[in-house]
Order: structure tokens, then sequence, then C-alpha cells
């Protein structure tokens, strides 16, 4: 692993491609639970590029009364999917942290589609890092600082990567500028998938 800045490790080709397979799968299984869906930015509604769903507990939403998490899907009404033990496992093995994760939130990218730069600060525990897995086409990854104006560095993150942010990285800007279309034959249609890992509630 490599440590990018304090508190983000960068994990080069954490999955290996059998693990990428068995986790595509598992993804499929919640998607048919829980489609995805296009969320809405607050105040204006202005559609995301990125289309969303989630499992665990608690899933983050968007929509034009804001963005919270809550444990129901906001067309279904159902409550989010369990978490797969894949991802239950990269988070034990990954965040250092020593609870389990409340929330994963599921991006899936077209190959048009982008995330500008934000910070995550919805969670009510910034102890526990976030732990993202990307899956797909590879993306260009870029973050900065706690200062919106520091300046930004860039890091490809390709199928089966895993990158850690946490301490002195948690609450850091950071987006998704563009992908590389026809990087990745792992999904058929093209397009990238990306996993957060999170811990949103303190434990009790
Ligand atoms: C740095 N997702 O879902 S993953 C997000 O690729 C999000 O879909 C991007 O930003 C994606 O909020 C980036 C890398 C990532 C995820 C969470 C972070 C970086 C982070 C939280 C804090 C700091
Ligand atoms: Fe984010």
């Amino acid at each position: 692993a490599l440590t990018l800045a304090p508190g983000l490790v960068y994990h080069p080709d954490y999955l290996d491609r059998p693990a990428q397979e068995n986790l595509l799968a598992a993804l499929r299984g919640i998607t048919r639970a829980a489609p995805l869906y296009v969320p809405r930015m607050p105040r204006t509604g202005k559609p995301f590029s990125v289309r969303m769903t989630n499992c665990g507990a608690l899933g983050w939403v968007s929509d034009v009364d804001g963005y919270r998490y809550q444990p129901t899907h906001p067309e279904t009404g159902a409550p989010w999917p369990p978490m797969p033990g894949q991802i239950l496992r990269a988070w034990e093995e990954l965040s250092g942290y020593p609870h389990p994760p409340d929330a994963c939130l599921v991006n899936f990218y077209e190959p048009s589609a982008r995330m500008g730069l934000h910070q995550d600060k919805d969670e009510e525990e910034f102890d526990a890092p976030v732990v993202s897995l990307s899956l797909g086409d590879t993306a260009l990854f870029r973050y900065g600082g706690l200062d919106r104006k520091d300046p930004t560095k860039s890091v490809r993150l390709r199928s089966g990567d895993a990158i850690v942010f946490g301490g002195p990285a948690r609450l850091i800007h950071h987006g998704i500028d563009r992908l590389l279309p026809g990087t990745s034959d792992l999904l058929p249609q093209g397009g990238r998938l990306n996993l957060t890992l999170r811990r949103v509630k303190v434990p009790l």
C-alpha cells in the first residue's frame, strides 16, 4: 500500500480479477433489490450524472430537500439490502476501525458521468475512515485539502483498486473528473462502479 498523504492510503490491485467478479455478482443482487436511481441536487433539483444505490443499514440520498442518510430506498421505500460479506471483509482489512460499517454507497458512472469536488460531511462519525473500492473503467480521481482552494493532485483509480481516507484526510475535497472509457472489460457495457464503505453513526 502507498501513503499518498497523511491519512490517505492507496491499495492498487487490492481485488484480483476473481474477487472483482464476485463483488460484481453481489452488486447485481443489490441493484436488483435496490435499483440505481438518479439523485437530485438540493434546492435546484438538478440531476446528478452519477446513478446511485446503497446497501447496509443506512444509505446516502440526495433530493430537493437535501443530503441525508436514511434506512430506505427513496423510490421503492424498501430497506436497503444487507451488506455482502466481501464488503464487510474489505472494511475489516482496510479500515483499522473497530466497528462494522453501517452504510455502503454504490455509485455508477456512465462514460460521461463525473462528480464535482466536494467534502463528505453528512456522517456523524468522523473518527471512522471512508474506504472506496473501484470496479470497471479507470477514473481520474482528484483530491485536494481541507480548504476548497488548496492545491489538488490526481490519481487514476483502476478496477480492483482500494483507497482509504482517514484521520487528517477524512474531510479533504475530492471528486471524479472523468472516466477513461474502454479501460476495463469487467462491466460488459462499460462504465464504472464505486463503493464507499462508511460508519455514519457513532458506536454506542
Ligand atoms: C475522500 N465518490 O461517494 S471515491 C462519494 O469515485 C465519492 O464515486 C467518488 O466521492 C467515486 O462521496 C470518490 C473516493 C473517496 C470517497 C470518499 C471520500 C474519497 C474520499 C471521503 C472523504 C475523503
Ligand atoms: Fe465523496
